[in-house]
């Protein structure tokens, strides 16, 4: 855990020079400051939601987790190791400005600010389950368009057969590998047709807004059949490459984090059974429900063909 030097080096003084979008937190603490008479921020009062976002009919029938437990409840290690500490350390994290670089086996690869990242594709509402390998489980109102779209711009070659994704790392807003136990930066991947999967979203909002610094602001990975710490967050890096690549968790406890890592209550971590999971926000005021995991998180009817032939015991 982290003492009080630590938490000083996190907390910055919160930075009034935020660009056009702006996570919710800052906007309210920034309105605050508006009421105050202290400066003039007009054009930023649009900060926070996202315009133009298509409703969409996917996922539309599950009872999204509210969103106090979805901004409050988080693993997100660079900013603490326990669920309530992301909220607290991660509260002046600076996402603008912002950029993601797109490269290795491609023909164009490009650099893209935050609002490129906008327009690669209509931004789209789709309402995913999210399967922690530690056994809770949440339904999130994404809001985000398939990597697919991104993938596409910058040309795979023939030799990317896998998509490796890295997180941003700065020590002096976020914890140090020794502090969190896990590598910095965080770095996950995918092979190339799960990345190109029409269910495997590039998220920047959740609940109509964009993303909050805890929940991995301004551009994450989402990808609901597999467990949760494959959804990679606050990306800068995106590369194409042909070798299977290292993965921070796998790297961390490989007997217990595969690469593949797809939801499956057949086979267990070595801590926690997988056959079931809470879910949290069902049970009532703040109650948990214990329900069934699914093979793929229930996507399995669109996903499990992507593994036919491989078994699915060995590869974990
Ligand atoms: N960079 C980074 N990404 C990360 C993590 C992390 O610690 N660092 N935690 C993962 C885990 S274990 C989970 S369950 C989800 C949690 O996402 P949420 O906080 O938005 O619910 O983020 C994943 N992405
Ligand atoms: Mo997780």
């Amino acid at each position: 855990m982290m003492d009080e030097d630590t938490a000083m080096l996190i907390r910055k003084p919160s930075d009034l020079r935020y660009s056009d979008v702006t996570p919710k937190q800052v906007y309210l603490n920034r309105r605050r400051f508006l009421a105050a008479g202290t400066a003039g921020f007009a054009a930023l009062a649009q900060a926070g939601v996202l315009n133009g976002v298509q409703k969409t009919q996917f996922g539309s029938d599950e009872k999204a987790t509210p969103y106090k437990i979805l901004t409050t409840y988080n693993n997100y290690y660079e900013f603490g190791t326990g669920k309530d500490e992301p909220v607290k350390l991660a509260r002046n994290f600076r996402t603008s400005p912002w950029t993601v670089t797109v490269e290795g086996e491609v023909a164009k690869a490009k650099t893209l600010d935050l609002d490129a990242v906008m327009k690669v594709a209509p931004l789209e509402e789709r309402i995913y389950r999210h399967r922690c390998v530690e056994g809770w489980s949440i339904v999130v109102p994404w809001v985000g368009f398939p990597l697919n779209a991104l993938l596409k711009q910058v040309e795979p070659t023939s030799r990317a057969k896998y998509v490796a994704f890295e997180t941003f790392y700065d020590p002096r807003q976020m914890l140090s590998s020794r502090q969190a136990g896990i590598q910095f930066p965080y770095v996950e991947g995918l092979r190339m047709d799960e990345a190109m999967h029409p269910l495997t979203l590039l998220g920047v909002g959740i609940y109509g807004e964009t993303l909050p610094p805890q929940n991995g602001a301004p551009v994450r990975l989402v990808v609901p059949w597999k467990y949760g710490f494959k959804s990679i967050k606050s990306i800068v890096k995106i590369k194409l490459v042909e070798k299977q690549p290292p993965t921070t968790w796998n790297i961390a406890w490989g007997e217990a984090y595969g690469f593949y890592s797809n939801v499956n209550p057949d086979v267990d971590h070595p801590n926690h059974s997988q056959a079931v999971e809470e879910r949290l926000g069902a049970g009532g005021l703040l109650g948990v429900q214990r329900i069934k995991t699914q093979k793929f998180n229930g996507y399995g009817d669109q996903v499990a063909s992507l593994y036919t032939g491989l078994d699915l015991r060995k590869n974990y």
